[in-house]
């Protein structure tokens, strides 16, 4: 089977459609935008396998969430918020017997959507002399690393090392030259911020912003 390629327009594209007419998300295209994120990771080489495995066993337990007898209720991550509340399918405060709610999934998602915010906007913004590397760790040191303990942040410095340059990230995402590029994180990132920001006040409103 022929590698899959990533293009940043399907990034663009599914977390557009994750967001609906009232502001709700769609858990169904929220785990695709996740998806297609893995193919750009893997993309990247085996060094940042741990992350992408990681990635891809959250997605699948929101899948499976999804595909189960009660996947109506996971149609959007407001409409799981509610479910898994109401029904007492979310360990509060320490891990217990729901250790993979829904919720404390997405919310590991979640925080990671911000790193991929303030990294984008960083490359966005950045300059040719700028390094993939500096951007991805001080997006890091600035959202993910205050969830993770010390040993996973080590590792996570490791692999930023082994980052390619500029040039092939962009050449990467598949969108065209610099400038087009640009333009399209400069479309993707008020969207992405969108999403982001209503999970974000879903979650405080309901204190699950520390789920274990
Ligand atoms: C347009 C392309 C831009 C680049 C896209 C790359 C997407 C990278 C997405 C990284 C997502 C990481 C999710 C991490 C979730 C997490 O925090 N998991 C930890 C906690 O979970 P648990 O179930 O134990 O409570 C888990 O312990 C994590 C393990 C692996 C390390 C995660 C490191 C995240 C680093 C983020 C930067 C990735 C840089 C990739 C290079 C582009």
């Amino acid at each position: 089977m022929a590698a899959e390629t990533f293009r940043l327009q399907k990034v663009l594209e599914t977390f557009r459609s994750s967001l609906s007419e009232n502001k709700e998300v769609y858990v169904k295209y929220y785990i695709a935008g996740w998806q297609e994120l893995v193919t750009f990771m893997n993309s990247l080489g085996s060094v940042f396998s741990f992350i992408s495995k990681d990635v891809v066993s959250k997605i699948q337990i929101i899948e499976n969430f999804l595909s189960g007898e009660n996947g109506s209720h996971y149609a959007t991550i407001q409409s799981m918020v509610t479910y898994e509340l109401e029904n007492d399918l979310v360990d509060l405060t320490k891990r217990g017997s729901h250790p993979e709610s829904g919720c404390r999934t997405l919310l590991r998602l979640h925080r990671a959507l911000h790193w991929l915010e303030l990294f984008l906007e960083r490359l966005r913004t950045s300059t040719e002399d700028s390094k993939t590397s500096v951007m991805c760790s001080d997006a890091y040191n600035e959202s993910l690393a205050q969830h993770h303990p010390w040993l996973i942040r080590k590792a996570v410095g490791m692999a930023f090392c082994a980052l390619p340059g500029r040039d092939t990230f962009f050449e990467v995402m598949n969108a065209g030259d610099h400038t087009q590029v640009v333009a399209l994180l400069g479309e993707s990132l008020p969207l992405i911020a969108e999403v982001y920001q209503i999970t974000e006040d879903l979650y405080a409103n309901n204190n699950l912003l520390e789920l274990p």
